[in-house]
């Protein structure tokens, strides 16, 4: 069931048995890690590099999105019977990226093996350069062939992983590739699937996960491939401040085979470009630069520079790779969140990757459309509850000047499971946390890095009681996991979001105090009267239990179907939904030290279904999911767009 440790001998074993370990293939993603080091030894070029493909004069990208054949494999017979070599035997057609469950009737359901196949053509103008695979994200298990050779597997969804295929990809042919994808509930995944066959489970969603978002499965960020020079930059790290009125840019890289020689930095955008030299040695190179009168990156001026790694002593460059560049900074001070040493108040929504058909799939015009309707409302910020979004809306955010709070997929976790269970969790966790904070790290969009969404001592619905020692286990699962996320990023506060009354010994562990608050709704529903009482009981709580610490009010809220309305208001209408949340806002806004608020949510999502969730929605966006505006939206708007803060 764990696909952690066992996995990696398995990659290992099955790779020794087909005999593939002598093609020119590497994988790169912690779960295949152990498949890899062998072959990368030989080709001495080290693991595929996860940076974003940007292109550059010695970089081209070949985005391979566009319609793959594709076969849902119930029984998982497609490995045994060779299909990444003979080709799926009945496919049918399918998007990438795409969700798969609202394309077809029999796949809404299906969270089962899936396999996708698509055939390229290698560019002649490539000969001679370094070729890798990247796919920005499958859920949730993703395996992949390339001429029937394996490559390796990645396990969780919404993150990168990648291949070196130089040698085995063909020029003058048709390359096929092959990826069988399944998104299995599985107690041990994060997140989690309950075991149905615990004494307690008890079936109340279909189909029955931890959390309350739909299980989209697929491809669901393009499949790119992309060309570099045999050396080329393989990391790159940038960190930002001030030193007067100038700005700092310490940059660090990394460049593969323990590459030595001279580079230079390139930062254009300002009245003129900034040159810096460095001596890389052996693979790792770093350098200051001094931005004299800069221009700070902030929501108000999203200013980014162009930073162009280039390595060579000048004219024509071995590599050159581009990054753009926001010069502020982030930090916890008493009660405040301050960017740029100003304190901000986050005004904004969590909200989910989510549209009918697509599903999950990266969708530009969605994307700049929600981006808009941000803007439009007076929204500074979003969470990316709660899992990392697409790395396209992590660079819009940053033209946008938007605030994020950038989330693992550690949503619902659950202390009660016998110990291995949450071992499990924790390894697939730390890794996921590890390569969000490694893709998410030059964002200047990033100013909280979010651990998890309302980790709790037995999960909703389970009617036994939580185990004794349940709070201890969570206790030590997340100081483990703030030390090794704070081991990774000095530059940026964290925290973890708590459900109402979720235990204080977790989410003390933050910088800051995040909080999901529903009064009105699952607490005191329909009482408008009891909302402020309540909640200004919760603010004294938790200003008694977590000091000084800032306090963001991460969702509060209440379902509207769009139409419905009442008056005096009352659940479900409209107007009930925004007298809540103005109730919420003024409430929220009379205390110095809470930072945020983000009603809860965005947009309509797709749910499973449930009694609790009609059309099988949640439908506690303030917009529908095909983005109208209900009532709530234009009295945030009234709201925000006149007491900025
Ligand atoms: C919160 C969860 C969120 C749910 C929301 C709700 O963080 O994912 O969608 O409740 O029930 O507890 O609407």
């Amino acid at each position: 069931m764990d696909d952690g440790p066992d996995r990696k001998t398995r990659a290992v074993t099955r790779r020794q048995a087909v005999g593939v370990l002598g093609a020119a293939v590497s994988a790169v993603t912690a779960s295949s890690a152990a498949a890899a080091p062998a072959v990368q030894a030989r080709l001495g070029r080290g693991p595929a590099s996860l940076l974003y493909p940007h292109e550059s004069p010695t970089r081209a990208a070949r985005d391979l999105s566009g319609l793959w054949r594709f076969q849902m494999d119930p029984t998982d017979r497609g490995e045994g019977d060779r299909w990444f070599e003979r080709g799926l035997p009945a496919p049918r057609q399918i998007p990438v990226p795409c969700s798969w469950n609202d394309l077809f009737d029999d796949a809404r359901d299906y969270f089962g093996t899936a396999w996708y196949e698509t055939e390229f053509q290698l560019d002649p103008g490539w000969r001679g350069r370094r070729v890798c695979l990247r796919f920005g994200s499958a859920v949730y298990r993703a395996r992949v062939w390339l001429n029937g050779q394996y490559l390796g597997e990645h396990v969780g969804g919404h993150l990168p992983f990648a291949f070196d295929v130089t040698g085995l990809a063909q020029e003058g042919a048709a390359n096929r590739l092959s990826v069988s994808v399944e998104n299995r509930p599985q107690p041990d995944r994060v997140p989690a699937a309950p075991d149905p066959k615990s004494p307690t489970f008890v079936a109340t969603d279909y189909p029955q996960a931890t959390y309350d978002f739909f299980p989209y499965c697929g491809l669901h960020r393009p499949v790119v491939l992309f060309a570099t020079p045999d050396i080329a930059v393989q990391d790159v790290t940038v960190k930002t401040g001030f030193a007067g009125g100038a700005g700092i840019v310490d940059v660090a890289f990394a460049v593969n085979n323990d590459w030595s020689g001279p580079a230079v930095l390139v930062l254009s955008g300002g009245p003129s470009p900034i040159t810096v030299p460095v001596e890389v040695k052996r693979g790792a190179g770093s350098a200051q630069i001094r931005v004299p009168a800069v221009r700070a990156w902030s929501p108000e001026d999203p200013h980014l520079y162009r930073l162009n790694v280039r390595l060579g002593d000048g004219k024509a460059p071995i590599d050159d790779y581009p990054i753009k560049v926001g010069v502020r900074t982030v930090e916890v001070r008493g009660s405040e969140i301050r960017v740029n040493g100003k304190p901000v108040f986050l005004t904004g929504f969590g909200k989910h990757e989510d549209f009918p058909m697509h599903g999950k799939g990266l969708d530009l015009p969605v994307l700049v459309r929600d981006f808009e309707l941000l803007r439009w409302i007076g929204a500074n910020s979003f969470r990316t509850s709660h899992y990392p979004y697409s790395e396209e809306a992590m660079m819009l955010a940053d033209e946008y000047g938007f605030l994020v709070v950038a989330e693992t997929p550690g949503v619902s976790l659950a202390f009660s499971e016998p110990q291995p269970i949450i071992d499990a969790r924790y390894r697939q966790l730390e890794q996921a946390l590890g390569e969000l904070m490694h893709r998410d790290k030059n964002h200047p969009c990033v100013i909280l890095w979010s651990l998890a969404n309302e980790p709790i001592l037995k999960p909703f619905r389970d009617p036994g009681p939580a185990a004794p020692d349940a709070v201890e286990k969570g206790t030590r699962f997340f100081e483990r996991l703030f030390a090794r996320a704070r081991s990774l990023d000095a530059t940026r506060p964290f925290a973890l979001v708590s459900v109402q009354d979720g235990p204080a010994e977790w989410v003390g562990q933050g910088d800051v105090i995040c909080v999901n608050s529903y009064n009105g709704w699952y607490t005191a529903p329909g009482n408008l009267d009891a909302v402020v009482v309540k909640l200004e009981k919760e603010i004294t709580a938790l200003r008694a239990r977590h000091g000084d610490k800032p306090m963001f009010f991460t969702e509060f809220g209440a379902d509207a179907v769009a139409g419905i309305h009442a008056h005096p208001s009352e659940m479900w209408s409209e107007d009930y939904q925004a007298d809540l949340i103005e109730a919420y806002w003024r409430t929220l806004r009379r205390h110095p030290y809470v930072v945020g608020a983000h009603p809860w949510a965005f947009a309509d999502f797709k749910t499973a279904q449930s009694i609790m969730r009609v059309g099988s929605l949640n439908q506690k966006g303030v917009f529908t999911r095909d983005r109208r505006p209900k009532l709530a939206a234009h009295r945030l708007r009234g709201l925000w767009t006149s007491a900025r803060t």
